[in-house]
């Protein structure tokens, strides 16, 4: 069954909020993600097969706008989206990484089945999570996010093995029948939103519908019990609520008020 519960979070390692987000104000945001798609370049540097490597552009691999474009730092401050992220992982925050994730109709890449955290060797603990914002209504049909609930427990690292096909990661966990049998699909309108630690295993099928399916993915963690290695670290680590604890210092500020730099490429 569908999880809803923040209390239910740690157990089930996803959580779904709905309508998080005004109309109007998904509406602001797909006017900037129509911009953002109108003006990508021709190549793109993405992390795939297990390596960096150039390709050709894609909607889906719209990597970290946030520290380029104050409009997206600001969807990640958003106080309504950072009041879900506090309700599962506490009032003291930092935000580590976004990515657009656009799937065109007809054509979008799928998602191999991964765990988010077995990708990031920068980032040291398990109080993180990936807030996953539906821009677009998504549904199986376009390629809505399905998750495995309960995988993350104990906080395995599972194995990768190569897809060989064309998809986002390049890589996949091998899932058993059962496993999938369990997989929950995240079917929601444009404005709410999914919430899902960085260890439970999640993945989406390609969009073969007549429907774009666009997701704004913000990536959180708990200032006090995960640590980012800020040399390897590929954007600036921002604290955005609260605390900064230990390594307070070297986060950039941008709690409420705070007026943060941003560096257009
Ligand atoms: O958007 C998708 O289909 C997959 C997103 C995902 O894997 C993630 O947010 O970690």
């Amino acid at each position: 069954m569908l999880n809803t519960q923040p209390k239910s979070f740690r157990k089930e390692g996803y959580c779904l909020f709905e309508e998080v987000l005004t109309s109007q104000e998904i509406e602001t945001i797909r006017n900037e993600l129509d911009k953002a798609i109108a003006n990508l370049p021709k190549k793109q540097i993405i992390y795939k097969d297990g390596v960096d490597k150039e390709v050709d552009a894609r909607p889906e691999y719209m990597v970290e706008p946030h520290p380029k474009n104050a409009f997206w730092l600001d969807v990640c401050r958003h106080p309504r989206v950072l009041d879900t992220v506090e309700s599962l992982l506490g009032p003291d925050l930092i935000l580590i990484m976004s990515h657009l994730i656009v799937k065109v109709p007809e054509d979008g890449l799928p998602v191999a089945w991964h765990q988010d955290n077995t990708y990031w060797h920068s980032v040291d603990g398990t109080d993180v999570v990936t807030v996953w914002l539906a821009i677009d209504d998504t549904d199986v049909s376009n390629g809505c996010m399905q998750v495995i609930p309960c995988t993350h427990e104990g906080y395995p690292e599972m194995e990768k093995v190569e897809t060989g096909k064309d998809d986002l990661l390049g890589l996949t966990v091998e899932v058993t029948a059962e496993m999938l049998a369990a997989a929950v699909p995240l079917e929601m309108k444009a404005g709410s939103l999914s919430v899902h630690d960085s260890f439970v295993l999640h993945g989406s099928e390609a969009n073969t519908s007549g429907r774009r399916r666009a997701a704004y993915t913000m990536r959180y963690a708990n200032a006090n019990t995960v640590t980012i290695d800020t040399k390897e670290h590929w954007v600036p680590v921002y604290l955005v609520r609260g605390q900064g604890g230990a390594d307070e210092k070297q986060y950039v500020d941008a709690r409420p008020g705070r007026t943060v730099p941003v560096t257009p490429s």
